[in-house]
C-alpha cells in the first residue's frame, strides 16, 4: 500500500511538474512601445507638472532607466539602432534617407528574430522610419505592417494638391524629400476627438491586435509606434488646456557652450523652421516659445492617454502578467536649451531618453536604475527575457543584456554610454557619456585635421555652458581611451 502511495505520489509530482514546465514553456509576450521625440521629462522622471498618468503607472510596475541614451539623436538611425541592435557607427547609416538594408541586407531585426523563434510579430505606426515605403520592412513581420493612415479631417491646410509636411508625415510618404515639402503649422489646438489624430488610431489598431493575439497559442511581439510629441504639436484641445494655468519655464541658456566647435551645434531652428510661423533665424518671440513648450507637453499628454488605452486593454485581457512591456523614446529633445530646438546634436538634452521595462522579470516594481544604458541594449535584453538564444545574427549586436539589472543581480553593464552624430564635410562626433562627464571627439574623415574635443562636467556644469576640454587634457585622454574600446566607426557616407 505504502509503495502504491509512493508511486502515485511520484506520478502526481511528475504530472504536476510536467504541467508546470508546460506553463513555464509559454514564453512571455512582448509589447514594445516606441514614442517619437519623447524626452525623459514626464511624471515618472520627476517632471511633476507634466500630466502623464499612464506612462507613470507603467513605471510604477516596472524599472525606469535614469541614465539611458540613444545612439544617435535622430529618428531613422535611432530606430535602426533599436531594431538591429547595432549602433550607427557599426551600420554606417547616419541619415534618414538610407534604408538600413542597403548597409546590412541580411540583418535579422528584433521582431524578425522573435518571428524566427516562434513568435507572431506585428507592427503598427511609426516603428521603422516612415518614408521608406509603407511596408515597414516585410521580413520583420508575421503579418502585413500597419502604417497609420493620412490624417483624415479637414483642418489641415491644403496646398493645391501638394502634400503638406503634416500630410506627408501622417501618410508615411515623401519624408526622404523632407526639404522640398511645403511648410505646415507647427502646432494645432483643435476641439477634435482623440481618434482624429493618428495616435488615437494607432491605439485602436493595437487593441485590435491584442484581442486577436490573445486567442492564439503563439506568444506575440507587438510593436506600437506612437507619433507624438513629434512636430507638429497637434493635440485635441483638452490636452492643451491641461497646461493653460501651468507656469511653463523657458530655457535659461540661449547659446551653445562657450568654446565648443561651431559645427557641433545644429542650425538652432533646424527642423522647427520647416513649420509656420517659425522664422529661419533666431530668436523666437517668447510667446512663440511658450506655445511650443505647451504644445510639446500637450502632445505628450495626448500620446500618454493613447498608451493608456492600450495598457487598459492589456489588463482587461489578463495579459499584463505574461507580457514584457518596454517604453522607449527614440531620442531626447531640445526645447530651447542652447537656443536650439528638436534634436540632431551630441548634447545631453538631445541624447538622454526614457527607457522603462515592466513585466514579469522586473524584480522591484517602481524602481529606478542609474545604470548607463543605450538603445542597442533593448534587442539582447528582450531576447534574454524571452528565453531566446543569445542573438548570433549577421549584423553586430552592440548592446548588452540588461536582464541582470532588471532582476537586481547587477547594478550596471558598462562604465559609459556611446553615441554619435555626423556633420557635413565628412565630420563625425563620437561621444562617451560617463555618470559625470561627456567627451565628444570630432573627426573629419578624409582630411588631416586633428580631432577637436568637447568636455562637459555635469556635476559642476549641468547645463553644458562651457567646453572644458582645454582645461583638463589628462581627463580628455582618459575619456578618449574609452572611444578606443569601440570598433572604428564607419564614416558618414559609407565605408572608405
Ligand atoms: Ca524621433
Amino acid at each position: 500500500m505504502k509503495l502504491l502511495y509512493t508511486v502515485l505520489s511520484l506520478a502526481a509530482m511528475f504530472l504536476s511538474s510536467g504541467v508546470c514546465s508546460l506553463a513555464a514553456a509559454k514564453q512571455p509576450n512582448v509589447l514594445l512601445i516606441l514614442v517619437d521625440d519623447l524626452k525623459p521629462s514626464f511624471g515618472a522622471y520627476g517632471a511633476e507638472f507634466v500630466h502623464s498618468p499612464n506612462l507613470d503607472r507603467l513605471a510604477a510596475r516596472g524599472m525606469r532607466f535614469e541614465a539611458a541614451y540613444c545612439n544617435q539623436a535622430v529618428c531613422a538611425p535611432s530606430r535602426n539602432n533599436l531594431l538591429t541592435g547595432a549602433r550607427s557607427t557599426s551600420l554606417g547609416v547616419y541619415s534618414l534617407s538610407r534604408h538600413f538594408r542597403k548597409a546590412a541586407p541580411d540583418a535579422i531585426t528584433l521582431p524578425q528574430y522573435f518571428k524566427q523563434h516562434g513568435y507572431h510579430a506585428a507592427g503598427v505606426g511609426k516603428v521603422f522610419h516612415i518614408g521608406h515605403g509603407n511596408t515597414g520592412d516585410p521580413k520583420s513581420w508575421s503579418e502585413p505592417f500597419h502604417p497609420e493612415k493620412v490624417i483624415d479631417y479637414a483642418l489641415t491646410e491644403s496646398t493645391g494638391g501638394q502634400l503638406t509636411r503634416e500630410e506627408a508625415y501622417f501618410s508615411n510618404q515623401a519624408l526622404d524629400r523632407i526639404g522640398e515639402l511645403p511648410r505646415g503649422a507647427a502646432w494645432e489646438r483643435a476641439d477634435v476627438s482623440d481618434d482624429d489624430y493618428s495616435d488615437g488610431r494607432i491605439a485602436i489598431e493595437g487593441i485590435e491586435r491584442l484581442r486577436r493575439f490573445k486567442e492564439s497559442d503563439k506568444p506575440f511581439f507587438l510593436a506600437l509606434g506612437f507619433t507624438k510629441p513629434h512636430l507638429p504639436f497637434c493635440a485635441p484641445e483638452k490636452y492643451w488646456a491641461l497646461y493653460d494655468d501651468v507656469d511653463l519655464q523657458l530655457s535659461t541658456t540661449h547659446d551653445y557652450p562657450d568654446g565648443a566647435p561651431r559645427y557641433a551645434g545644429k542650425e538652432k531652428h533646424g527642423e522647427l523652421n520647416q513649420y509656420k510661423p517659425i522664422p529661419h533665424v533666431p530668436p523666437l518671440e517668447p510667446e512663440v516659445e511658450k506655445t511650443l513648450v505647451q504644445g510639446y507637453y500637450a502632445a505628450l499628454s495626448y500620446m500618454d492617454a493613447q498608451v493608456g488605452r492600450v495598457l487598459d486593454e492589456l489588463d482587461a485581457l489578463g495579459l499584463a502578467d505574461d507580457t514584457i512591456v518596454v517604453l522607449w523614446g527614440d531620442h531626447g529633445y531640445h526645447l530651447g536649451d542652447h537656443g536650439a530646438w528638436t534634436k540632431h546634436t551630441n548634447y545631453e538634452q538631445a541624447n538622454r531618453i526614457p527607457i522603462i521595462f515592466a513585466g514579469p522579470d522586473v524584480a522591484s516594481p517602481g524602481s529606478a536604475s542609474s545604470a548607463l544604458v543605450e538603445t542597442v541594449d533593448i534587442y539582447p535584453t528582450l531576447a534574454a527575457l524571452a528565453g531566446l538564444p543569445t542573438p548570433d545574427v549577421p549584423q553586430p549586436i552592440d548592446g548588452q543584456s540588461l536582464a541582470g539589472v532588471l532582476s537586481g543581480e547587477q547594478e550596471s553593464v558598462r562604465d559609459h554610454a556611446y553615441h554619435a552624430f555626423p556633420r557635413g564635410g565628412g565630420r563625425l562626433g563620437r561621444a562617451v557619456r560617463t555618470s559625470r562627464y561627456r567627451l565628444v571627439e570630432w573627426m573629419r574623415f578624409g582630411s588631416d585635421e586633428p580631432p577637436e574635443y568637447e568636455l562637459y562636467d555635469y556635476q559642476t556644469d549641468p547645463l553644458e555652458t562651457r567646453n572644458q576640454a582645454g582645461d583638463y587634457p589628462e581627463l580628455v585622454e582618459e575619456l578618449r581611451k574609452k572611444l578606443d574600446t569601440h570598433p572604428a566607426p564607419i564614416p558618414p557616407g559609407g565605408r572608405r
